[in-house]
């Protein structure tokens, strides 16, 4: 037993302290390197609008371009550029560049983090579709959502969805070649109670090259709504906070069977019943 343990060791510890070159399988060059951190190595943004911009990851766009997440070193503050594969910066994608907020001293970006993305055609009209999912740092979860289509070289962004604890995912729900993007929210980030119940999800295609809300096309996607409405209808602990929002929880819920039943509709209504009441 404690020859198995030992060797489990020295193989822990010799992967661990493998020379940092062969940690660096992410990289499409190594060289010129602008710093360093535990994970990866910056590579230098050549012709750089600014000279602490780095190139944080890759994907491939076409033979001489890729589309490069962007990190402001300092600030960790991450955007979406076009750069070539000598690296030499090309152009932000639309909304995700990174600029210096000069009044408040910050810079702004398209996020702190970037969760993932993805570059392929999500409605089979022969362009591409680029998405990406970004994280800020922060309690209420807020992950912005990207979707850009690209046609006749250039791109545009089709929906940019910030809400609170949300999550985005792009998949065929109904298995027709055609991907849908599902994101889930939560009507108020404020608190744990409002983050884990006030949920509703949109269902969004692409139609005609805009964004359409599809949500009754997809009853099923509803039903898993309805226990987490009447948990909080009928809870008894603490029920003086979830009281509270009764009429927020009984509008998503109508809004949810709606939708099961077949007819289209969102939670605009029901955030206008949640602004209106917290402003009393
Ligand atoms: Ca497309
Ligand atoms: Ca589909």
């Amino acid at each position: 037993m404690e020859v198995i343990i030992g060797i489990l060791l020295i193989l822990l510890f010799n992967h661990t302290n493998l020379p940092p070159e062969l940690h660096q399988d992410n990289l499409q060059s190594s060289k010129p390197v602008l710093g360093t951190s535990n994970e990866r190595e910056y590579i230098l943004l050549q012709s750089s609008p600014h000279r602490d911009f780095a190139i944080w990851d890759n994907l491939q766009f076409d033979s001489t371009t890729r589309i490069s997440s962007i990190i402001h070193i300092p600030s960790s503050v991450l955007g979406i550029a076009l750069v070539d594969k000598q690296n030499n910066f090309i152009s932000w994608l639309p909304e995700a560049e990174i600029k210096f907020d000069y009044d408040n001293l910050g810079v702004i970006g398209a996020g702190d983090h970037l969760y993932w993305w993805g570059f392929e055609d999500i409605d089979k009209d022969n362009n591409n579709e680029f998405y990406a999912q970004f994280a800020y740092a922060g309690t209420a979860g807020v992950y912005p959502f990207y979707l850009y289509t690209y046609k006749n070289k250039k791109f545009t962004l089709l929906l940019k969805l910030i809400e609170a604890r949300s999550k985005a995912e792009v998949l065929d729900l109904d298995n027709d070649g055609i991907k849908e993007v599902v994101y889930k929210y939560a009507l108020s980030g404020s608190g744990n109670r409002e983050r884990e119940t006030l949920r509703w999800k949109d269902i969004w295609r692409i139609e005609d090259g805009k964004p359409v809300k599809v949500n009754n096309q997809f009853p099923d996607e509803y039903k898993e709504l309805i226990p987490i409405y009447d948990k909080a209808l009928t809870t008894q602990y603490n029920k003086d906070f979830y009281e509270f929002d009764y009429p927020v929880y009984r509008c998503l819920k109508e809004k949810a069977e709606l939708n099961i039943n077949g007819q289209f509709v969102d939670a605009e209504s029901c955030k206008g019943i949640l602004r209106n009441k917290n402003k009393k």
